[in-house]
């Protein structure tokens, strides 16, 4: 197969604003799996609702689009069904940690095997700009008139405090740092948060492409990335926002391979058959309760 970023491109329409951060990750995540010479059969991308949450449709590979806020327990199921996948979840700010809030904290306590890659544009784009929990504080907004009330949801902190095992911010402007960042992500086993700056040319005036250049720097290269300490002391940095690789750790077990359908066996779930004897038992000891 000959590997490069069109492989893994559908050739219709995108509907997104010319212009739009979304295309460039699509154009960064495309090249990261060309890269790393990942059959599109292999992959499954996973979203919700939002306009980063169109990215799957726009993919060569297998897909799910769910409900908003809702991608990444079925992205858990996916892997867990199928531990030979690739599972990535491509959804916005909104959709990873507003509606999809709780659950982004369940994926990291169980250390689910998928990659989170969350298009961070501090806002909700496709309902036409309203404020996101990544909004800064003071944005106004056609529902926020008097500007944004909450201190912005800090994502990184959040995720390094849970116990995640792989957290990097990155700055689509920094095309080298995104695609190798991409690429630790999805060879990472665990979950893998990638907190990606994009900016929405239509809905948000305030944090342009150049607003996201002139408030972002590279972490230093002395950052040791096992030092959770250290990563979390990082992840309160704002303005300018760190961007790289807060904090990995490896070896931590993973969800599906912890739960009781692998401890005997490994064959995928989705290949043994069902015990439909065992199926009615459990029924029948249901319906006496
Ligand atoms: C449960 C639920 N709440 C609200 C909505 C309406 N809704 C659809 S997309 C969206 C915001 C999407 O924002 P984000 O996830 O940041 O993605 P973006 O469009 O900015 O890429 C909202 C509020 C919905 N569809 N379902
Ligand atoms: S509204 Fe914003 S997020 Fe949506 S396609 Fe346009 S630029 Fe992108
Ligand atoms: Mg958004």
């Amino acid at each position: 197969m000959d590997y490069n970023a069109k492989l893994y491109d559908m050739p219709h329409e995108k509907a997104w604003c010319p212009g739009c951060g979304h295309f460039i990750l699509h154009r960064y995540l495309r090249e990261a799996l060309a890269e790393l010479h990942i059959p599109p059969k292999n992959l499954v991308f996973v979203s919700g609702i939002g306009q980063a949450a169109k990215l799957p449709q726009y993919m060569k590979g297998n897909m799910f689009n769910g409900l908003h806020g809702r991608a990444l327990p079925a992205a858990m199921a996916i892997k867990a069904a199928n531990p030979t996948l690739k599972v990535i979840v491509t959804s916005g700010d909104g959709c990873s940690y507003g509606e999809g809030g709780n659950h982004f904290l369940a994926q990291i306590e169980r250390n689910s095997d998928i990659v989170h890659i969350a298009h961070n544009n501090m806002i909700y784009g496709l309902t036409k700009g309203q404020a996101s929990p990544t909004s800064l504080k003071g944005m106004k907004t056609p529902v926020q008139v008097m500007g944004v009330t909450n201190e912005p949801f800090n994502p990184i902190a959040v995720a390094i405090a849970m116990g995640a095992t792989f957290v990097a911010r990155v700055f689509v402007g920094n095309k080298e740092q995104t695609i190798d960042i991409l690429k630790q992500a999805i060879n990472h086993k665990g979950y893998a948060l990638v907190d990606s700056l994009v900016q929405c040319v239509s809905m948000n005036k305030l944090n342009s492409f150049q607003w996201y250049k002139e408030h972002t720097y590279i972490i230093e290269k002395d950052h040791d990335i096992h030092d959770r300490k250290a990563a979390f002391a990082k992840a309160l940095e704002h303005d300018p926002y760190p961007t790289g690789i807060f904090y990995e750790e490896k070896g931590k077990p993973v969800f599906w391979e912890q739960s009781a359908a692998y401890k005997k066996r490994t064959d995928p779930l989705y290949k043994r058959k069902g015990d439909i004897e065992k199926l009615k038992v459990l029924i029948e000891a249901k319906r006496s309760i």
